[in-house]
């Protein structure tokens, strides 16, 4: 059985209709990074954050999976293929599209956070500062999200995983953001064959044993089957 770890970003549910980050019309071209992904941005103006993500909330559950999305369920379907996929994105379009076992490395828009108590629960359509922790009570409520300079999740598992894999694939991701971007540094250093389907050339192409561009729709059913 080939033991595959797939690390996917924002360009994979771009064709879903869910804005990327660096793209000229990307999510960060309207918001500095520093205001709306980072813990400092929040205790500045929690209202703005809670907008930011409340509205790429909405554009996620309105989103569609794509092929790309359902060509990573069938794979983990396929009894040949052991298959994790780690993905820096917050939408759910691979759970939706049939993935099971998947890691959120920097969170998810569906998860609440209470940074009093950290309890966790399923986040409301809207959040507002002056929203209370249903465990503890306190108005101490954050998006369950991983902003910058703070530990994404899984951390040993997906290190673990990826360095006992057969092969290690990067999906609509410009390998700008630590430290899902060294993953391929870490998988060649154990052997690991890399692969990378993205639109455009990334900042880690030249790590890859293999570079491809062109769309996720089209790239990941062509390698899939
Ligand atoms: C941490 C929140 C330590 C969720 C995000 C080493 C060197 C340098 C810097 C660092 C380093 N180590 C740590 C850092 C600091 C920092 C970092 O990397 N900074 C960068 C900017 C230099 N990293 C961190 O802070 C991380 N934390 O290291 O903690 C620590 C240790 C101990 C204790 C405590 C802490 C945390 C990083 C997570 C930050 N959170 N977002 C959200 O709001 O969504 S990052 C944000 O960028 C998103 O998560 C996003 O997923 C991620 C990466 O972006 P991409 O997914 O790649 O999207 P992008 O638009 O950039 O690219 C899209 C690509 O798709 C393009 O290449 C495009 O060509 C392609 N594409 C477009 N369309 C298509 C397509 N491909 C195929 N088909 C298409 N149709």
């Amino acid at each position: 059985m080939a033991k595959v770890v797939i690390l996917t970003g924002a360009g994979i549910s771009a064709e879903s209709g869910i804005r990327t980050f660096r793209a000229s019309d990307g999510l960060w071209e309207e918001h500095r990074i520093m205001d709306v992904a980072t813990p400092e941005g929040f205790a500045r103006d929690p209202a703005l954050v809670h907008r930011f993500y409340n509205a790429r909330r909405a554009a996620a559950r309105a989103a569609q999976p794509n092929p790309a999305h359902v060509a990573l369920a069938e794979l983990e379907a396929d009894p040949g293929h052991e298959v994790l996929v780690v993905t820096q994105n917050v939408d759910d379009l691979h759970e939706r599209a049939g993935s099971q076992n998947v890691i959120h490395m920097h969170g998810s828009l569906f998860g609440a956070l209470c940074h009093a108590c950290d309890h966790r629960w399923s986040a409301p359509e809207a959040m507002q500062p002056q929203d209370t922790c249903p465990e503890c009570g306190r108005k101490a409520t954050r998006p369950d999200i991983v902003w910058f300079n703070e530990m994404p999740y899984q951390m040993d598992r997906i290190i673990r995983e990826l360095e006992a894999a057969d092969l290690f694939v990067s999906i609509g991701t410009s390998g700008n953001v630590y430290p899902a971007a060294g993953f391929v540094q870490d998988a060649a250093m154990c052997g690991v064959k890399t692969l990378e389907l993205n639109l455009d050339r990334s900042a880690g192409s030249e790590m890859f044993d293999i570079s491809r561009q062109g769309p996720a729709s089209v790239l990941v059913p062509q390698w899939v089957r």
